[in-house]
């Protein structure tokens, strides 16, 4: 069992990493440490999501340092300052589409960023002997995506060819190989997960759960890519989050660990599903939102289907699912039908204005 007291998080201001942050320290007595967020503040990262944690926790148990992963001697200050000895990696541009229009961001964040995280773990944790000292682990956020697309049956496991299809999933996939060539090189202690899609509280309201949410309560078109046929395995973010506290503390130095849902669903009727839960929630009428579905142009290399073997983190580290998806999806449509001016902000660009006054345009 690891004892973890100072841990970097990079990217806690994003969907997974600010539920990851909000379990440590609201729900896992086990934890006794301090936390530090690192993050970008990208279009995707809001630090409001932490607003009351940091009232609560700042300055002891949670810091929040505004920087880039890809500066070097930023994170090589971080390391110092806080005596870091755990590296919690979310940080990443994570949406495929924007992979598509933009990839360049997704190379230089997620490729080099996770290198720049990395080597200065390396430096950081360099002994005097030039070994690296084993009380310290580098935990790395990976995706499914990262093994390319199935057909109609099987699943990916943690020995699946690498076969990614994106530039986003390419950059993962290439972070996951430094990572492991960083273990076998270097000797540094990581760990590294592949989750399937996650869904839940605080994600950017352009993937595909929040955006339709939103959308039938907006009584917005509903774009549906291609057939509407692709395949996703959805897993609650606080269970894939509770995967990575399982590996923290008992996952084997140099392993990776798949997490899913075991919960496979195809867009379309997961979208009619979300049409008659967001439309009891509201008090709409679903016929109309059905009447919204819009079936659009196909995403440029579409994985068709993704579906995640767990076996070996439910095995080897007792890890399992907590929440349903009937009862993840009501608590999520719940807390979107909520927190509006969580929505608002990001959507009126109040948000970003907010952040380019209070911590300058750093990217
Ligand atoms: P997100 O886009 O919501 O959040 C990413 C966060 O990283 C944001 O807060 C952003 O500001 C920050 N960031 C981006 N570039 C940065 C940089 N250069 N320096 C510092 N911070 C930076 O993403 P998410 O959905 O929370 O995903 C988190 C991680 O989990 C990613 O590594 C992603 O690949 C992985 N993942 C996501 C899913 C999913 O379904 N969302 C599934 C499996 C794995
Ligand atoms: O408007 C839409 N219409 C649509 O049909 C959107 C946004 C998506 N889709 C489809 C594309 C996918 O088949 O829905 C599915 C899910 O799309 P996204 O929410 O964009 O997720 P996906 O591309 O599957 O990737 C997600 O899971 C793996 C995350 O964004 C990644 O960060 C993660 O690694």
């Amino acid at each position: 069992m690891r004892n973890l007291k100072n841990i970097l998080v990079t990217g806690g201001a994003g969907f997974i990493g600010c539920n990851f942050i909000r379990l440590l320290l609201e729900q896992e007595p086990a934890f006794t440490g301090r936390i530090i967020n690192l993050d970008a503040l990208t279009y995707a990262g809001n630090i409001a999501s932490l607003a009351d944690l940091a009232g609560q926790f700042g300055g002891t148990r949670y810091c929040f340092e505004h920087g880039d992963i890809c500066d070097r001697g930023f994170v090589d200050a971080l390391f110092k300052k806080y005596g870091v000895d755990t590296v919690v990696h979310f940080a990443a541009e994570s949406h495929v589409d924007r992979s598509i229009y933009g990839p360049e961001t997704f190379i230089k964040t997620n490729v080099m960023g996770t290198f720049t995280l990395l080597d200065a773990a390396r430096n950081a944790w360099k002994q005097g002997d030039g070994s690296i000292r084993d009380d310290v682990l580098f935990h790395h956020i990976s995706t499914d995506e990262v093994y390319g697309s199935l057909g109609e049956t099987g699943a990916f496991s943690e020995t699946s060819p690498y076969d990614p299809r994106s530039p986003y999933s390419a950059g993962k996939a290439s972070s996951d190989h430094l990572v492991m060539a960083y273990h076998h090189t270097y000797g540094l202690p990581i760990t590294l997960s592949n989750c399937s899609n996650n869904y839940g509280p605080y994600q950017f309201p352009e993937k595909l759960i929040p955006l339709m949410i939103l959308n039938i309560v907006e009584g917005k078109p509903l774009p549906v890519y291609g057939d509407g046929r692709n395949i996703r395995d959805w897993v609650y973010v606080e269970d894939h989050n509770r995967g990575v506290w399982t590996i923290l503390h008992t996952g084997v130095t140099g392993e990776k660990y798949n997490i899913g849902g075991e919960n496979e669903w195809e867009n379309i009727r997961l979208l009619h599903t979300l049409i008659d839960l967001v439309s009891k929630k509201a008090g709409l009428d679903p016929e109309k939102a059905r009447g919204t579905i819009t079936f659009v142009k196909d995403r440029p290399g579409h994985d068709r289907r993704y579906a995640i073997d767990c076996s070996k983190i439910k095995r080897e580290l007792g890890w399992t699912r907590k929440v349903g998806f009937e009862e993840g999806l009501a608590k999520t449509v719940d807390w979107y039908l909520a927190n509006t001016s969580w929505v608002d902000g990001i959507r009126s660009g109040e948000y970003q204005r907010w952040v380019e006054q209070n911590y300058g345009e750093r990217r």
